[in-house]
């Protein structure tokens, strides 16, 4: 059976579980503490020398490490990768703008208001986060604004890529309000069949 080894608070594990939960496959969930420190013990980093969570157990001993690798691996061969090659590559070209251009900013601000204390020196990192997370949600509204979906019109692993930490934004910060289309597209992936909420 696959194994995810994750943290529920976190958006990149959370894309795990959406797309096992919508593929309705069998999983076994093992919670990570990644405050603990349990991403730097020895057997830990035997799994993933990068000290990170999300990794998929596909067999014993065989590891998977990085959420949007993940979900290109589990998608493959369904409704969620589209089946032509430049659409595919257009999947992929999200994922990349999701893990350079919105994640590094969107999820680390949330990590920071909410699991970081108020007088953390991290707390001065905010307003360059901000500035550049609302860059990429504007990017994103642009795209949402034309399409129900980022690519082909249909839903795929970009659209559960960039849910993950867009639908929590609130959570460092983001106000939401200038962004219709992004709330409208939270809104049709809410209700897809097997739709489960991120549980952090
Ligand atoms: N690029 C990685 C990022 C994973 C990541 O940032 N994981 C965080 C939790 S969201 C983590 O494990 N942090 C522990 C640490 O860095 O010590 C992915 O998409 O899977």
């Amino acid at each position: 059976m696959l194994k995810v080894y994750g943290m529920s608070f976190s958006g990149n594990c959370y894309k795990v579980k959406l797309l096992l939960e919508h593929l309705q496959l069998p999983y076994e969930w093992q919670e990570i503490d990644i405050m603990a420190g349990a991403t730097h013990t020895d057997a830990f980093l035997a799994m993933n020398p990068n000290g990170q969570v999300p990794i998929l157990e596909l067999a014993p001993g065989k590891y998977l490490p990085e959420s949007n690798a993940i979900l290109y691996y589990l998608a493959q061969e369904t409704a969620f990768f589209p089946a032509d090659r430049l659409a595919q590559a257009d999947v992929l070209s999200w994922m990349f703008f999701e893990q350079y251009s919105h994640e590094p900013y969107i999820a680390v601000a949330r990590f920071i208001q909410q699991m970081l204390p108020a007088d953390h020196s991290r707390q001065t990192e905010l307003p360059t986060l901000r500035e550049k997370g609302y860059a990429a949600l504007q990017v994103m509204e642009q795209q949402l604004s034309q399409y129900d979906y980022f690519v082909n019109n249909q839903y795929s692993i970009a659209d559960i890529a960039l849910f993950a930490y867009t639908h929590v934004a609130r959570d460092g910060g983001f106000d939401l309000e200038k962004f219709p289309a992004i709330r409208q597209w939270f809104n049709r992936i809410q209700g897809q069949k097997n739709f489960v909420p991120l549980a952090g």
